[in-house]
């Protein structure tokens, strides 16, 4: 090891600063407590004390911060959905992602793939031509490419499938990205600490005081917080919140799992996804092949991931690749998908005055971290929806204006 190097490391000089403080304990009030310490709600923080200047926030976090959702996804980023607002929404989270490191002052390895989304039928084909006229016509970079496309950018894809579903076209997104998912939740919560913001971890919020339909008060088990506004930003657990506040929601919990193999030398440049074959995958900076499926087809408050799905996974992967076959698999994981019935998410204000819900993340969530932090801090700073997730808020399924994203889910569920 270099000298300098063992002297800065001795040195009590040169500590290293903490990435956020650990407050040692709860005040018994705040102007908004945020629950959930994922990169949404440390993403609502961090842009209600940057945008705002609210800085007398509290987030309460169960566990440690990225330690649910946010660190159990496959890190894919990318805005080629079907809907106009579904589309809008995503690519202000692109435009935020690219220049997020530099805003952050960390390294989030941002790195622009490019995201295949293989069609193995004419019928799926032709919603892939509706998402790219959606998309270009709202300025995204996304078109159809035909097999020999295909080939021509990742040639390492077996277009036969193994003789199983032959691959008949695919969905091009150049700006599909990948990126550091837990580096995310950190930069967030170290730019939220540095302008004062509280991050209280292992605390859990057990009740939400609501007097005349406005909260007053929350709960925890250190403690009471008087507060007038409330945002609930916790994905699988929401059911158990809303029910706090006594809040219908369509939600659904179901498993979403994931894996890991060993690292392999960098081969896998693009981002390869088939609804057909239930499969995603990319390489990371590691080296490792990260990959998901579909959803576990039950309900289940669950984060555990089972031989089941290693197997299933297995078999497709090596539908596309077949050389990968001696390749180990060396973690495997779930995270819990809050399923809407119409694959978009919950966001904004909700009856209950001063409880904002930002929910319904089912299984792309992630990729929609930072418009999430703008949009919700611009909610609950102004107590009025942001235009960008007006058609995402919870009354859209009393007044029957559902907003129809399932054609762009990264797998059939
Ligand atoms: O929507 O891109 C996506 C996605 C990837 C993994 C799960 N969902």
């Amino acid at each position: 090891m270099p000298y300098r190097l063992l002297r800065f490391g001795l040195s009590k000089k040169y500590p290293e600063p903490r990435m956020f403080r650990e407050p040692a304990r709860l005040k018994d009030s705040y102007e908004v407590v945020i629950i959930g310490g994922g990169g949404h709600g440390l993403g609502a923080a961090y842009y209600l004390a940057r945008d705002y200047g609210i800085t007398d926030i509290a987030v309460i976090e169960k566990g440690y911060i990225g330690g649910g959702n946010t660190g159990r996804n496959t890190a894919i980023v990318r805005s080629n959905y079907l809907t106009v607002e579904g589309v809008k929404f995503y690519d202000e989270s692109v435009r935020l992602f690219e220049g997020l490191s530099q805003d952050l002052d960390l390294n989030l390895f941002y790195s622009q793939r490019g995201h295949f989304t293989l069609a193995h039928a004419d019928s799926t084909l032709r919603t892939m031509r509706w998402r790219a006229e959606v998309n270009k016509h709202l300025g995204v970079n996304s078109y159809v490419i035909s097999p020999e496309e295909i080939h021509k950018i990742c040639p390492y894809i077996d277009l036969n499938c193994g003789g199983r579903a032959g691959i008949v076209g695919a969905l091009y997104h150049p700006p599909g990205s990948v990126v550091r998912h837990d580096a995310v939740a950190w930069g967030y919560a170290k730019g939220a600490d540095k302008r004062g913001v509280e991050i209280h971890q292992k605390t859990t919020v057990t009740g939400i005081e609501v007097e005349d339909e406005r909260v007053i008060g929350v709960q925890t088990d250190k403690g009471f917080i008087n507060t007038k506004k409330v945002l609930c930003a916790v994905a699988g657990y929401t059911p158990r919140i809303t029910k706090m506040v006594g809040l219908r929601t369509p939600l659904v919990i179901q498993p979403l799992q994931a894996c890991v193999t060993e690292p392999l030398k960098p081969w896998l440049d693009h981002i390869v996804v088939s609804a057909n074959l239930h499969l995603y995958v990319s390489q990371s900076s590691r080296g490792e092949l990260v990959m998901g499926a579909a959803l576990d087809p039950y309900e289940l408050h669950s984060e555990r991931s089972t031989l089941d799905f290693v197997e299933g996974l297995a078999d497709h992967l090596l539908d596309l690749f077949p050389f990968l076959s001696d390749v180990k698999v060396n973690r495997q994981w779930a995270g819990m998908s809050d399923m809407t019935p119409d694959y978009s998410p919950i966001m904004g204000t909700t009856p209950i005055e001063g409880f904002y819900l930002d929910a319904g993340w089912g299984t792309w969530g992630f990729k929609a971290t930072p418009v999430c932090g703008t949009t919700m801090a611009f909610t609950v700073a102004k107590n009025k929806n942001h235009e960008l997730i007006e058609a995402f808020n919870l009354d859209r399924f009393k007044n029957f204006t559902l907003v129809g994203e399932k054609g762009a889910a990264s797998v059939g569920h």
